[in-house]
């Protein structure tokens, strides 16, 4: 039955969750076939070393062992390397990476050998009796040090380890800086972040032995990206037409299971060369060596301005950290920051740079915000220390920079064209909401009194960009794939509606979105639609989920099938009717004839007169089916405003949040409770990144916080409950006005916080604290203002 509700803008419930929260959910822990055996992963000990022999003959007379395999053992399965898809400049060093070494280790936990074996005990056991022989190299763990000339060399035939140097600049940045009145200079460290998905990575390879055929699943991000990428580039004689990729129910990714992983090329070999069902599951410790990492970027940062703070110019050069091997978009996470280091401000000159280097650690690559928080931070930070320098409050400073209020693209300095835009609007109400002059007033009284709590207000008003993006930006880019995505409408006969896309979800609900955007538009029930993903035998066109690109590249997509069902079934309508097509009305799923509503034809009763085809028009296709690839036009660039109140006991260097404050600005909202959610998530590691997580290598390259022990990834109880508000701008790019949210908070809620500390401190004279603003910081940056050692 047709029906008038709108479900877009409501509170949907999630229609994944009884699922989910009923254990029904299917992971690939879960999958068993016939005959499946289990691999193990013999790593590196060693940060950086020859491999001088690998003897398996042990493991292989082991109970249970199947085979037991060193990288020059299994070197015939590659036509070549594991793929990096964005080599950003012409001249960028990529060196080979094995998915199981083959005669030298880059970094601790790298791949020596696998076992597989009956059982996974089996294969834990026996890869304990491979013996592998190593000759330790000189190590370098640092990305600054490894410029140095003398460093050890991560890769000793490329000659260096700096991989590449990209820049950007407009305006005359030289006479902008060398003729402002103020400049001030800052420098970050972004430290390495360790992702920690509920469900580690888990692979399972099915053969198909006479015909050829693998199904590969994976717990991934991109099930469409990795059967392209790892056929063309890495298995050997594995037709892309012969691999199916499967992402199951999958816990969680945040950018570390956008990639094409060793252990995926090595799970579909084993199974070619056992002929049998082969799954690897990644233990919690080997994500921490084996799972890509995110951060890990030095930044000097400037800023040119006027004595009352105008912003005139901003000079951001960066080395960020590569690790010891570019994974699939190692070299391109920078430059996904590259744009934004002007934040929502208007400067006339702009220099960005940043310098990639290899260094003895695991690879760096997208962890959620990718690039956008490290350019937020830096802005962000360098905002507050420009108010501080000129005597203004950092609300006041943000006002008097801000971009006026626009609704159609706009050109900024960095070259982009932002889509639409309120910052002053955010900003108001985030202020609004926090009780800003009261806390001005609170921390002021407390410093008066001389009390030892001291309170500090962090604001950070942010832009992102997301829904990556026009293919032909991405050519410029030099990024390999496209920007497109994927969406099929199928109407059944019996009124229900499968849509399949191509997007890949794995905790964002796209399930719920996407039936409401359906069922508003086809005017079903949102029960009545099923939504299908992750599969790339039945949604070959797709490219996946990361990037905050979901709604508004494939629910565009979506949005635009629909309008290609509803101009088919319009035509069905008329016909049926015998009025033309102009005489038709359409609403919620239901064409009238103009002046006449009682003569009406719904959707549903079309797809089954579409499905008889026994009174079709002329020239049409029995059956009522669309599908939409759609390319963006631009960009999408969610913005907002958020607040941090901490309370810092200048005796012990305790932060304690006591308030949090967010407002988003993502265009239309489908969903407001799935909005909500996200905000929250990516507020929480946010909090965590300014807090809490560092991932810390020791001068050999062993990873010192190895576990949840020493990484600590914060939980309910260390965080505040977080008061969300939204303003609406409709984003220009896409019809339906949405602009993605997927990494928002991750992005806005460092500085937020990092602001908030140094704030509180500012009257002791602090100007700085590292991230994460750990007690110990806190406590050293308030005894070396005292004038005492740090
Ligand atoms: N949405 C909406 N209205 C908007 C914007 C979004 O209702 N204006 C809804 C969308 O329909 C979708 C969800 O919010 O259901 C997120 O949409 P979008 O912003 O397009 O982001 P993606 O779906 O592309 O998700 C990717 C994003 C990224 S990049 C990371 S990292 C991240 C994140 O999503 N990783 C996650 N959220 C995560 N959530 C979980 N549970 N697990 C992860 O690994």
């Amino acid at each position: 039955m047709a029906t008038a509700e709108k479900y877009v803008g409501g509170g949907v419930l999630r229609k994944e969750d009884p699922e989910l929260l009923t254990g029904q959910a299917k992971f690939i822990d879960d999958l068993t076939f016939p005959g499946m055996a289990w691999m193990y992963v013999v790593r590196s000990p060693y940060a950086h070393a020859k491999i001088t022999s690998v003897e398996t003959l042990a493991a292989v007379s082991m109970p249970g062992v199947i085979a037991a395999w060193s990288g020059n053992d299994l070197a015939d399965e590659w036509q070549g390397s594991l793929p990096c898809a964005w080599p950003v400049t012409e001249d960028i060093k990529m060196p080979a990476h094995w998915p199981v070494a083959k005669d030298e280790v880059r970094h601790l936990g790298e791949a020596v050998a696998v076992v597989v074996a009956e059982t996974r005990a089996q294969a834990k056991d026996a890869a304990e009796a491979v013996r592998v022989d190593y000759a330790p190299l000189p190590v370098v763990t640092d990305s600054e040090e490894a410029l140095k000339d003398g460093a050890p060399l991560v890769h000793a035939d490329l000659g260096t380890n700096k991989s590449y140097t990209w820049t950007l600049s407009a305006g005359e940045v030289d006479k902008v800086f060398a003729e402002a009145p103020v400049v001030v200079k800052e420098r970050y460290y972004h430290p390495r972040l360790i992702p920690n998905a509920i469900e580690p990575r888990g692979v399972l390879a099915v053969p198909v032995p006479a015909q050829g055929e693998f199904t590969l699943y994976s717990a991934t991000q991109i099930p469409h990206v990795l059967k392209t990428a790892i056929t063309a580039f890495t298995m050997a004689n594995m037709p892309e037409s012969k691999l199916r990729v499967i992402a199951p129910d999958v816990g969680g990714g945040f950018g570390s299971k956008l990639n094409v992983y060793a252990e995926e090329a090595v799970v579909l070999a084993a199974a070619r060369r056992t002929g049998r069902p082969v799954k690897w599951i990644e233990e919690r410790s080997e994500n921490y060596l084996s799972t890509i990492q995110g951060r890990d970027v030095y930044q000097d940062v400037e800023l040119a301005a006027t004595e009352d703070g105008k912003l005139l110019g901003v000079r951001a050069h960066l080395v960020a950290d590569m690790g010891a091997y570019l994974q699939l978009v190692t070299p391109g996470i920078p430059l996904l920051g590259a744009f934004l280091y002007h934040g929502v401000y208007t400067p006339e000159a702009y220099d960005f740079a940043c310098t990639g280097v290899f260094t003895n650690k695991t690879p760096t690559d997208a962890y959620r915000g990718a690039g956008r928080p490290e350019a937020t931070y830096a802005i962000e930070r360098a905002m507050d220390a420009l108010a501080r320098r000129v005597g203004k409050d950092p609300a006041e400073i943000r006002r008097m920079n801000f971009m006026t209020p626009f609704t159609e693209p706009t050109d900024v300095i960095s070259g982009l064209k932002y889509d639409s835009g309120d910052y002053g609007k955010t900003l108001d109400r985030a202020l609004e909401l926090v009780g800003y002059d009261r806390l001005r007033a609170d921390q002021k009284s407390r410093r008066d009194r001389g009390d030892a709590k001291v309170l500090g207000i962090g604001l950070s008003t942010y832009i992102e960009m997301c829904g990556l993006a026009p293919s032909q930006v991405l050519a410029a880019l030099r990024y390999a794939a496209g920007g497109w995505d994927a969406a099929t409408i199928r109407c059944l006969p019996t009124g229900k509606v499968v849509v399949v896309t191509g997007t890949s979800p794995h905790g964002q609900g796209h399930v719920t979105t996407w039936s409401q955007i359906t069922a508003d538009a086809l005017g079903v029930p949102v029960e009545d639609v099923e939504v299908l993903h992750g599969d790339t035998a039945f949604s070959p066109l797709g490219m996946d989920t990361y990037g905050s690109r979901s709604l508004s590249v494939g629910g565009t997509a979506l949005y635009f099938a629909a309008q290609k069902i509803v101009e088919k079934a319009r035509k069905i309508a008329a016909h049926e009717l015998e009025v033309s097509e102009d005489d038709l009305d359409y609403e919620a799923g239901t064409f009238t004839v103009k002046g006449a509503p009682d003569r009406a034809r719904t959707i549903p009763a079309i797809a089954f007169a579409a499905w008889t085809a026994h009174n079709l028009p002329p020239d049409t296709e029995p059956g009522l089916e669309a599908t939409h690839v759609y390319d963006p036009g631009n960009f999408t660039f969610p913005s907002g405003a958020h607040v941090c109140v901490v309370e810092v006991d200048t005796e012990t260097g305790e932060v304690r949040i006591v308030k949090y404050v967010g407002v988003d600005d993502c265009g239309t909202v489908i969903n407001p409770m799935i909005v909500e959610g996200k905000v929250h998530g990516g507020v929480t590691q946010g909090i965590a990144e300014a807090m809490f997580e560092e991932g810390v290598y020791d001068e050999n390259g062993n990873l010192m916080t190895s576990s949840m022990a020493n990484y600590l990834v914060p939980s309910a109880a260390e965080l505040p409950s977080y008061q969300l508000d939204r303003t609406v701008t409709p984003s220009s790019t896409n019809p339906m006005g949405v602009k993605g949210i997927g990494e928002a908070g991750t992005i806005a809620a460092p500085p937020a916080v990092v602001n908030a500390v140094v704030d509180a401190l500012s009257h002791l004279g602090v100007t700085d604290i590292g991230k994460p603003v750990t007690p110990e910081r806190v406590w050293r940056a308030i005894r070396q203002a005292k004038g005492g050692a740090a």
